[in-house]
């Protein structure tokens, strides 16, 4: 019996927080009421979205489980979790769209045990990239694994945070989220961030499974489904700003007088959030929300006592007396703007749509 096994149909999920929403069952998508996400600065990992590709993976004998290193290397070695726990851990806070603490290995002091010095762009036999193989079957690759890669620069620079992560909000990883081991990369899309590790492949080129060629590249407005070449743009890698009023609903029915407007922002590649904007007139006129990261400690971008990974959660009051539009705006601190509308970033796949969040608020006044 293998250490970690991917199960051929969803009859051994693991249960699940019955709040989330859930976009798609099997392979499971789903997300927590939008509140949850203001209720704390890291996420509950019940509430932390769930994104899978296939049935979710089963450990059987932990003591079995390791993950191979190998490719363009001189030292291919396996790692048991004891060979990873016995390294430094770190506690990196880090946005992959929720908020998380991961505790785990840097990826950098792995590597380095199999001969690859930390700062490395390229390895004597001309690995430049870093692949992360999965056991998952997903249908997107013919009921292969999961499987992503990011360069070997950002996988060897201790700095860059990547690790190979154990623990998430101080707890043992769950299955859902890629017990017993795996990738985080923070700045960087959700994607690349491979669940139930299985082996680490250093390559001369970029992986060449489906998540990385198709799906999470984004296309000129030209570029429809008959005229696609995948191979004329690049994988998206770091995320651009953005922000979601979480603390109303879409619509929001009530009295007018005085609205908490609560909500997160957050940048790619670990560029922190400079300002947060909330217009109570649709976008015309624009009020600064407070930033936190600490509850009580105002957030300073690039300060080193703010985590650079990961989102702030803003609020601002606003006064309402008719019917309006809300909206939420984010700059991060090389001065990225959000979109003002979906139209100016439309692509056909419907990636990163990071266009300003408008919450609509109709106000009752009540009778005299
Ligand atoms: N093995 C594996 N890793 C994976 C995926 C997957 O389907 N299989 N999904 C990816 C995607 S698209 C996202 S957004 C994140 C979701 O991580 P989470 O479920 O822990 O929130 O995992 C990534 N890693
Ligand atoms: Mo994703």
């Amino acid at each position: 019996m293998p250490g970690l096994r991917a199960p051929s149909d969803y009859s051994e999920e693991p249960s699940r927080h019955p709040a989330l929403k859930i976009n798609a069952k099997a392979p499971f998508n789903a997300e927590p009421p939008r509140q949850a996400l203001v209720s704390s600065y890291v996420t509950p990992t019940e509430f932390f979205y769930k994104r899978s590709h296939g049935p979710i993976p089963v450990v059987d004998d932990i003591e079995r489980y390791s993950v191979s290193i190998k490719g363009l290397i001189e030292k291919p070695k396996e790692f048991f979790m004891k060979d990873i726990l016995s390294l430094p851990k770190y506690n990196v806070t880090a946005t992959l769209q929720c908020a998380a603490i991961w505790g785990g290995a840097k990826l950098a002091d792995v590597l380095e045990l199999v001969g690859i010095p930390k700062y490395t762009n390229t390895t004597p036999a001309g690995g430049k990239f870093v692949e992360f193989v999965s056991v998952d079957r997903c249908k997107e690759e013919n009921g292969g694994p999961y499987k992503a890669s990011i360069p070997l620069s950002q996988a060897t620079n201790p700095e860059a945070d990547v690790l190979l992560a154990y623990e998430m909000n101080g707890e043992t990883l769950n299955r859902d989220h890629g017990y017993p081991l795996r990738v985080v990369v923070p700045g960087v899309i959700g994607a690349r961030s491979v669940k139930w590790l299985d082996s680490i492949n250093i390559d001369s080129q970029d992986c060449k499974g489906f998540f990385v060629q198709k799906d999470y590249k984004m296309f000129p407005p030209t570029v429809n489904w008959d005229n696609i070449d995948w191979s004329t743009r690049r994988p998206q890698m770091d995320f651009p700003v953005q922000s979601a009023i979480c603390s109303l609903e879409d619509v929001n029915v009530g009295r007018h007088g005085k609205i908490t407007v609560k909500g997160y922002a957050v940048s790619g590649g670990g560029r922190g959030i400079e300002r947060v904007d909330i217009s109570t007139d649709g976008g015309k006129t624009w009020k600064e929300a407070s930033r936190y990261q600490k509850p009580g400690i105002q957030y300073v971008a690039d300060d080193e006592k703010s985590d650079k990974w990961a989102w702030v959660l803003f609020e601002a009051d606003v006064d309402v007396q008719s019917n309006t539009e809300i909206v939420a705006k984010a700059v991060d601190i090389a001065a990225n703007v959000q979109p003002e509308k979906v139209e100016d970033i439309w692509n056909l796949r419907g990636i990163l749509n990071t266009s300003w969040h408008r919450v609509h608020v109709q106000v009752r006044h009540s009778s005299m």
